[in-house]
């Protein structure tokens, strides 16, 4: 996708903090965190956001949740949050399905 966001960051048209990447995922830190570790993990083929993704995506969706598993191992994490927001009504902002990395701090349930 031309003009996404995250593609672009992905195409290294945009600079990010990159923390790690394979052949299919990215991590990079979120720009406005909203805990200590906020990082972002996203597949680098293109999808609005889960719902754009079907059975045959379920390889590449275990991907993104080892990549999350793998930064949180790394980063000696003992407790995190993964959530990603999906519609405008949900909180997402850029259209490309990411999954937020959350630690270092209190967490709240259920989220607001
Ligand atoms: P969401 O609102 O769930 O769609 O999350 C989008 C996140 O993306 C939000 O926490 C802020 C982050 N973000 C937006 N623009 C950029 C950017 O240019 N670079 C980085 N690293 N993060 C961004």
């Amino acid at each position: 996708m031309a003009d996404c966001l995250f593609c672009r960051i992905i195409r290294r048209e945009i600079p990010a903090q990159i923390v790690q990447e394979d052949e299919h995922a990215l991590v990079f830190r979120d720009i406005q965190p909203q805990a200590p570790t906020h990082v972002l993990v996203i597949p680098k083929k293109h999808f609005g956001s889960l719902l754009d993704t079907s059975d045959a995506d379920a390889v590449l969706l275990g991907r993104l949740q080892a990549a999350a598993r793998r930064f949180a191992a790394e980063a000696g994490l003992s407790s995190f949050r993964l959530v990603a927001n999906n519609g405008r009504g949900a909180g997402q902002s850029v259209d490309h399905l990411h999954y937020h990395l959350l630690a270092g701090r209190a967490m709240q349930w259920p989220p607001g």
